[in-house]
């Protein structure tokens, strides 16, 4: 029965998201120095006009398979969105997860025209995934829609979500360490990311921008239910700290996934931390 569209918006949580990251991302730019950020603030005050549908081009995904993931963004009219700012160095952002959250993907969709973003993916295994999309129409506020999709295929056994006792983490031989100053709900937290060589504990001093700033992060709640917007303090930091800021929005597990590159490759540091 699941044909081709498989997207249609889910009402209530894609406005809860849409509210708690508008109000996280004002608190935000309030404090970023960052000209083109601090835009936002007007641009958020705007309504939410957006009406995305997410579908396969297969007409269902399957574990282990190409899929295309297709994203179709309209106005509330139907008619599709046709300009798109250029948000860190992309149109749009693309964050896949499992369900238990081990599975994390950040990818940039093509830009097909009339509202149609294309991207070719494989899920590792079946069961529930969730896709959120981000972006910012032109002349629109900055968008974040989510849709859980299900893939066909052997589910793996899901794994609980599990808070880290240790906030340091030896990832592509590099160790990174993470430093909150508070995990208190509601109110700005700087979170500072410190990467070493793993070998010699050596600070990396030379990390490349990855999508136009030091690093980027993403951090949901443990039922992938709000997505919160994060920012680099400073966006032209090159190590061995970078340093971001967002606000928990409530009590709970959140799982926050750090991109870093050096070398020429990107990095996933994935840390699960409680707020309480
Ligand atoms: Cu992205």
């Amino acid at each position: 029965m699941m044909k081709h569209t498989i997207g249609i918006l889910l009402v209530s949580a894609a406005l809860l998201t849409a509210c708690s990251t508008n109000t996280n991302s004002h608190s935000n730019h309030n404090q970023n120095q960052n000209a083109e950020h601090s835009n936002h603030n007007t641009k958020h005050q705007k309504e939410d006009l957006t009406k995305v549908t997410y579908s396969f081009k297969e007409g269902k995904a399957e574990a282990k398979k190409d899929t295309t993931i297709q994203i179709q963004i309209q106005d509330q009219t139907g008619k599709p969105i046709e300009k798109f700012d250029i948000t860190h160095e992309k149109k749009l952002h693309l964050i896949v997860v499992s369900k238990d959250l081990r599975y994390f993907s950040h990818i940039h969709p093509e830009f097909k025209g009339k509202g149609l973003f294309e991207i070719k993916t494989q899920f590792p295994s079946g069961g529930e995934y969730k896709l959120f999309s981000d972006f910012v129409p032109t002349g629109g506020s900055s968008t974040t829609k989510s849709k859980w999709v299900n893939v066909e295929g052997e589910s793996a056994s899901p794994v609980p979500i599990q808070v880290d006792s240790s906030l340091t983490k030896s990832v592509e031989g590099k160790e990174i360490s993470l430093s909150i100053d508070h995990l208190q709900a509601g109110k700005e937290a700087v979170l500072n990311f410190t990467i070493k060589n793993d070998q010699t504990k050596k600070p990396i001093t030379n990390l490349q921008p990855y999508l136009g700033a030091v690093g980027h992060v993403v951090i949901l709640t443990e039922d992938a239910k709000d997505y919160l917007h994060v920012h680099p303090i400073e966006e032209k930091a090159t190590g061995p700290d970078a340093k971001f800021m967002t606000t928990f929005p409530k009590n709970g597990t959140y799982k926050i996934w750090g991109q870093f590159k050096h070398d020429g490759k990107v990095l996933t540091v994935p840390f699960v931390v409680k707020v309480s």
